[in-house]
């Protein structure tokens, strides 16, 4: 018998191609979204440069396509608690994955409101889903969307464990007392901070409840594309460029088309982990494949291909599309320059071998982006949201 899947946030861009492998590979598939970050793009008059059908039209093509169907449950996780209990009642998943989180930095930092609904959304969100399948006595494993920048970004050249480090404790009698601690975070943002809040939340209840949990701690996805959401127009993935919600690579990309200069922030000597969207999607599968043992810690896998220095994308991306680079005040607080060495053993040992950036993938994207470059609203290309000096910045508006 097939198994069943939640997939919470299956509406976004990570969600929405993971359902549809996860269809293709025979799963029963829930999605579980409250549609908020189309809400959000309304917010901030960045729709997604692609044109995204509605959920009902992306279900019905990928029936006709597929012969698969996908249910869909529109419902807010974070705030009906009841509602959640219920639904997770009476489907008794076998598994649930969880992108269902405001995953942009800029945004949770825009002010004191967005900080708020950040914390609320993702905190209560992740906790009414632990609580929940605790008090049901699933047997569900839930695979959690979390994040590199859990870590920090320490520029020491050290290599980055998988979520665990393993230190050695002087005791009072002179002997010394070897422990496994989930590595320090060093979240950078407040989306970030959601991210080291949820680790604590997940190690919790492993430990109390012996809840069978994975936390992918995920770089930054690059492309739009995936096998099944080529399949046809209507499958095709959402595509962020705006100071908010676009991701570095394809905030590049989508500007080469847009004849824009890139916007790098700093001296672009920032290093980050990157990963493919076709690579999310597979290395989601194997996990839920491989899941851990009820009464065993919290599975951690850094989901990570490669890492690159901001500096070297851009100069890349112009190198295959011509565009001008410019370098701008960083709007974050972050390292100027850092190091990252980050280990991605687990999903080597389980069989992923990583697609790295490459130009057919490259020009894949500025393709897609230059086909539907006419639809981008060109005004929220600049990254607005600052880390700090507001105050100052008010107080001097007001002078
Ligand atoms: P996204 O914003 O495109 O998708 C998130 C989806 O969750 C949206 O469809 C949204 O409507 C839904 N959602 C949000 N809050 C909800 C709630 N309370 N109830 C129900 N649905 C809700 O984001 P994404 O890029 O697909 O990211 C998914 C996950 O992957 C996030 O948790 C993010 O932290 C993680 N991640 C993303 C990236 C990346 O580069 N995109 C990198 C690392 C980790
Ligand atoms: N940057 C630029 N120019 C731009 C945009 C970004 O130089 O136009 C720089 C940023 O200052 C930063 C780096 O590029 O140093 C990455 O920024 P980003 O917006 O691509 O990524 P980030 O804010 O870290 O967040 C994204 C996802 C988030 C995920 C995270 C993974 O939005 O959901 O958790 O990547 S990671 O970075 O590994 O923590």
């Amino acid at each position: 018998m097939s198994k069943t899947v939640l997939v919470l946030g299956g509406d976004g861009f990570c969600g929405w191609p993971t359902s549809l492998h996860l269809s293709a590979l025979g799963y029963e598939v829930v999605i579980v979204d409250n549609f908020v970050r189309r809400t959000i793009a309304k917010e901030l008059d960045a729709p997604s440069l692609t044109p995204i059908a509605s959920i009902d039209e992306r279900l019905n093509t990928w029936k006709d396509v597929s012969g698969h169907d996908i249910d869909v449950v529109e419902l807010d996780i974070a705030q009906d608690y009841p509602e959640l209990r219920r639904l997770l009642a009476s489907v008794r998943p076998d598994a649930i994955v969880h992108f269902a989180e405001q995953r942009a930095a800029p945004y949770s930092m825009r002010d004191a409101a967005h900080k708020a609904y950040t914390v609320d959304n993702n905190v209560n969100g992740t906790h009414n889903l632990l609580a929940a399948m605790a008090e049901l006595g699933l047997d569900t494993h839930l695979v959690h969307l979390g994040t590199m920048g859990v870590y920090g970004y320490g520029g020491d050249g050290l290599e980055i464990p998988e979520g665990y480090l393993d230190v050695t404790i002087d005791g009072p009698d002179g002997a010394r007392y070897p422990r496994k601690i989930l590595y320090p975070t060093k979240p950078g943002s407040i989306y970030h901070l959601t991210k080291s809040m949820d680790q604590l939340m997940f190690q919790f209840y492993a430990g109390n409840d012996h809840l069978r949990i994975t936390d992918l701690h995920q770089g930054i996805v690059w492309g739009t594309q995936t096998e099944e959401t080529r399949l046809a127009p209507a499958l095709i993935n959402r595509f962020d460029y705006d100071g908010d919600f676009g991701t570095v690579l394809n905030r590049f990309l989508m500007q080469a088309a847009a004849g824009h200069a890139l916007t790098v922030h700093g001296t672009g000597g920032q290093t980050r982990a990157f990963i493919n969207i076709q690579d999310t999607v597979r290395c989601i599968a194997l996990a839920l494949a491989n899941p851990p043992a009820a009464g065993e810690q919290v599975r951690i896998i850094n989901q990570v291909a490669e890492t690159r220095r901001v500096r070297d994308l851009a100069e890349l991306v112009s190198e295959l599309t011509g565009a001008d680079i410019e370098y701008v005040d960083n709007p974050r607080g972050e390292a100027a320059e850092n190091d990252l060495v980050v280990s991605n053993a687990t999903l080597k040992n389980l069989g992923l071998e990583p697609i790295l950036l490459r130009d057919a993938l490259l020009t894949e994207t500025v393709d897609i982006a230059l086909r539907f470059i006419e639809r981008a609203n060109l005004n929220t290309i600049p990254a607005t949201a600052l880390w700090s000096g507001r105050a100052e910045r008010e107080i001097s508006q007001l002078d």
